[in-house]
């Protein structure tokens, strides 16, 4: 066996020792980022581990780029992970692997999430009605909730809020905070997230799924939430075909079906499979659980900081008076809210590692061969903790993101990875800012949040493709009568 290695030309990844059959899946513990970002102490950026069957190159701090954006397409694929065949039956973008029909529908989903929310003055305007109403009616909600039960907790409010957002988006139409139907569809995010998140245990093993063990639950509840989530996606758009009218493009499901059609004219391929249902799934999908993720998060940091409150109060106060309300428009004269929001997403790195990669041919990384049919974990978590990049990583201080003028230093802004980069890059990013930058300012112009004392929140959270913060308690006051959220 020693002389094979020394035969071959090629220099092994370092990497810790593997245990047989679990390979180093029990050393990964309940936060694999960190552990990743330990192990680059011991063996430098790229490094490989063994988790089940199955050897895994992890790219930590500024390898990230060498191989998603120098090496791009060699680093590109997708595995061929059991939970990510159960996602749209794998006609889906985000978990299939690149192939030609994936090119073209990608630069379709993205011109389309464009269309809809940053394309033009126009777009942006109606995208802006979708947040601001969602805003009211929430708000409404949480002073309510406040009045009721003094401390409340906002998790699951905040997930019907921001799909309502995607669903007047995608579908046309919003839900009720008391729709039992919707709050279930979307109420699983945690379920979804810790299945298809890097280190998952079925991808790994798969075997576990075949007899029963805490872990083929949580598989067969993957599964069944997958089902439902198709379900309801296909009764819309199959409601969509039907009252389908080409001269007016009603939201983004109409859109698609416009474009994808397009599609298949044009390649001459007739597909029985639902590309629209699989593409707007992943939209609807992945934007509800990250952005409603990404406002646990504000919400949160701003109770456990309530100097930060003031602070972005002050500013938005000296921008927009009490005569209207915050609007996408006022973004270039609120650099702190907007360094608050690059900070929230640096420190808390809550998408710590990408969905996984997968190398599509023999390729290698400094210096390293990886060959074909390799999983990448990509390690967005130690990029933003980088000491080379950024001081005193584990403070939260938005000032970092701010030149002496008082002015956004974009550089600063563009080293945060959390949307990855390259082929494989969020397409939902110029939505995202907008929207969590006009949510934020609505929050602290129009009310106060703070926490109950006797139940002070920490920074905990649970592992997934996105970290959850752990539930805490809040309470909402308005800061002037409702007289203008009315009007
Ligand atoms: C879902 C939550 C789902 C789909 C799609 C088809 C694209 C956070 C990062 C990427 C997002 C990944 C994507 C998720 C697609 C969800 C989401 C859920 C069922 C789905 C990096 O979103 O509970 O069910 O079916």
């Amino acid at each position: 066996v020693c002389r094979w290695f020394q035969q071959r030309s090629v220099v092994r990844l370092p990497g810790p020792f593997p245990w047989p059959i679990i390979g180093n899946a029990a050393q990964i513990g309940k936060a694999p980022h960190l552990y990743f970002a330990r192990l680059v102490e011991k063996y430098g950026n790229v490094y490989q581990i063994k988790l089940g069957s199955r050897s895994v190159v992890v790219l930590n701090g500024e390898s990230i780029k060498q191989a998603l954006i120098k090496q791009g397409s060699e680093f590109a694929g997708r595995p061929d992970f059991t939970s990510f065949q159960y996602v749209s039956n794998g006609n889906g973008l985000a978990f299939a692997t690149t192939s030609d029909w994936w090119k073209v529908h990608r630069r379709v989903a993205h011109s389309t999430v464009r269309m809809f929310s940053t394309g033009n003055q126009q777009t942006k305007n109606t995208f802006e009605r979708h947040i601001i109403s969602e805003f009211k009616e929430l708000l409404e909600l949480f002073v309510r909730k406040t009045e009721q039960h003094t401390f409340f907790v906002p998790l699951a409010d905040l997930v019907v809020s921001t799909a309502n957002i995607m669903s007047a988006v995608c579908f046309g139409k919003r839900y009720s905070y008391d729709d039992v139907e919707f709050r279930q569809v979307v109420g699983r995010n945690s379920q979804f997230t810790k299945t298809v998140g890097a280190g998952s245990i079925v991808d790994v093993m798969p075997w576990l799924q075949y007899f029963p063990n805490p872990i083929k639950t949580l598989f067969d509840n993957f599964k069944m939430l997958n089902r439902e989530f198709c379900v309801f996606i296909l009764e819309k758009v199959t409601a969509h075909r039907k009252s389908f009218e080409s001269s007016t493009i009603r939201d983004m499901t109409d859109a698609l079906i416009v474009a994808l059609g397009k599609v298949s004219e044009k390649t001459g391929r007739r597909s029985d499979k639902d590309y629209v249902s699989a593409t707007v799934a992943d939209i609807f999908g992945a934007s509800q659980d990250t952005l409603s993720t990404m406002l646990q998060w504000i919400i949160l940091i701003l109770v456990k900081y309530p100097e930060m409150q003031v602070r972005l109060r002050r500013e938005v106060d000296m921008v927009v008076d009490r005569s209207r309300l915050p609007s996408i428009e006022d973004q270039q004269a609120l650099p702190y809210v907007m360094a608050f929001i690059y900070e929230v997403m640096r420190f808390t790195s809550f998408v710590p590692l990408t969905i996984p990669h997968y190398t599509t041919t023999d390729t290698s990384i400094s210096g390293y061969a990886v060959p074909k049919n390799t999983v990448v974990f990509v390690n967005q978590w130690s990029s933003n903790h980088d000491t080379a990049v950024w001081s005193e990583p584990e403070k939260f201080d938005p000032q970092r993101f701010l030149q002496p003028s008082g002015d956004l230093n974009k550089d600063m802004c563009n080293s945060v990875l959390i949307f990855s980069v390259g082929k494989r890059r969020c397409i939902g990013e110029e939505l995202s800012k907008l929207q969590i930058f006009l949510f934020t300012a609505l929050l602290v112009h129009q009310c106060h949040i703070s926490t109950d004392p006797a139940r002070a929140p920490g920074l905990g959270y649970s592992y997934g493709l996105t970290l959850k913060p752990n539930p805490y308690f809040i309470a909402v006051s308005l800061r002037d009568d409702m007289r203008l959220l009315k009007e």
